[in-house]
């Protein structure tokens, strides 16, 4: 499906930082190191709802990502998928009369437009579950082939024994991944599975679904391994960098890791996991589920889009928080500021805001760090000014180029 467009960020003079990323599965910061062309691959949305502040944050996490490879010179090959078959989205549609295609393509349309306007940047590929369906049954199928599957009363099952490392990418004791599982839309308790950990990878035709065919027989894919397949179709067997929220580390990545594994015979399917930590409102994460949401859609009514990205850009990607109007307030204060600063003739020295900005990023994405080299300099051009008349806007530029704040 389509994308979105953003205006093309400037490009700064020089050589980037390389990036160090907090990895999943390791748990260590350590070095991305991709080729000439960094792939990367981000879980995107069930398009039931229109996106939340938690939603934006995940995506502001890899868009960041993206800007610092970009930076250093990379390729970047950036693959998100659209999750339009799934129970949510036929729930919502039934409430609402609606029928389900027309509610995932609207909900996808409004999501394009609040990413587009807080200037993150797009994927090259915008994938939806339904028009990857040839992809997705070809997966199934080379997991079937390979042993690595079983029946039980029409349903397809993935056997996690059938992926020797199944369990390395979030290391969790097998207690809590059965307890995720049974939270987050695995079936454990479902009698006759060989492992409660097996996820279901072909559902049989239900009535009042839809369904597609498929050599086994009509159904729809499970959740899992739309990613896996949608992932290699896109980008190819393995990929530099894998990102989405931590609600997504068990079962989904997991999942999906072992079934490209068995499937492909590859490891690592993903030489870099990152999670952006949930974001909360009122105690709770932020969720459709929940109903405690935020919308971008909303907060665009009454403040410009810079300002909700700059309020994300305070808060560093892995540490969870919570969501305040505080928050946004702040963020108004800021861009005036910034914006004020950037408009005079002349200002401090700029070269170590480029420096700062750069090595803050780099390392594991520190946007507060960043956002606070940026603030140092605006203080300083407001309070005493400057003399080099270049200055304003060469912090123009890195707040576009890198933060993705246009002043
Ligand atoms: N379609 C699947 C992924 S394949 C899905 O999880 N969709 S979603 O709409 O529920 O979430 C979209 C992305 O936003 C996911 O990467 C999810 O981890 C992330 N996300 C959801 N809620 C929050 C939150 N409160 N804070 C941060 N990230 C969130
Ligand atoms: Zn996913």
């Amino acid at each position: 499906m389509e994308s979105w467009t953003v205006p093309p960020p400037a490009v700064l003079e020089g050589a980037g930082v390389p990036l160090r990323l907090h990895d999943t599965a390791t748990g260590e910061v350590r070095p991305l190191s991709p080729g000439p062309v960094a792939t990367m691959y981000v879980c995107g949305i069930t398009p039931y709802d229109a996106a939340h502040l938690g939603h934006a944050m995940n995506y502001l996490t890899y868009d960041l990502a993206a800007r610092v490879l970009r930076d250093n010179g990379h390729d970047v090959v950036y693959t998100q998928n659209v999750t339009d078959v799934d129970e949510p989205l036929f729930e919502r549609a039934a409430e609402t009369h609606d029928d389900w295609r027309a509610l995932g393509s609207r909900e996808t349309e409004q999501f394009r437009s609040d990413m587009a306007a807080v200037n993150i940047a797009p994927p090259t590929h915008l994938v939806g579950a339904v028009e990857a369906m040839p992809a997705i049954v070809e997966m199934v199928g080379l997991l079937r082939e390979n042993g690595a599957t079983y029946d039980l009363d029409g349903d397809m099952y993935f056997s996690v024994s059938a992926a020797p490392r199944f369990g390395s990418v979030g290391n969790l004791p097998v207690a809590e991944m059965l307890a995720l599982a049974a939270e987050r839309g695995g079936d454990p308790g479902r009698p006759g599975k060989k492992d409660p950990l097996d996820p279901v990878l072909w559902l049989a035709e239900r009535p009042g679904e839809p369904s597609w065919n498929a050599p086994w027989g009509r159904g729809r894919p499970g959740w899992h391994v739309e990613c896996s397949a949608i992932a290699r179709s896109t980008l190819g067997e393995t990929m530099d960098l894998h990102g989405g929220g931590t609600d997504l580390i068990f079962p989904h990545h997991e999942m999906s890791a072992a079934e490209a594994s068995a499937a492909l015979g590859v490891w690592p399917f993903v030489r870099h996991w990152t999670h952006t930590a949930m974001v909360g409102l009122h105690g709770e994460k932020m969720s459709k589920s929940k109903g405690n949401m935020v919308f971008v859609r909303h907060l665009r009514l009454d403040h410009s889009p810079a300002a909700i990205r700059l309020a994300l850009l305070a808060h560093h990607y892995r540490p969870e928080w919570e969501w305040t109007h505080e928050d946004i307030l702040a963020a108004d204060a800021r861009l005036s500021r910034w914006r004020a600063a950037v408009a005079l003739p002349a200002g401090p020295d700029a070269r170590g805001v480029m420096e700062g900005v750069r090595r803050h990023l780099a390392g594991d994405l520190d946007a507060p760090g960043a956002v606070a080299v940026v603030d140092r300099w605006v203080d300083e051009a407001l309070r005493v000014g400057g003399r080099d008349p270049a200055a304003p806007a060469t912090v123009r530029d890195v707040s576009d180029a890198l933060l993705g704040v246009l002043l």
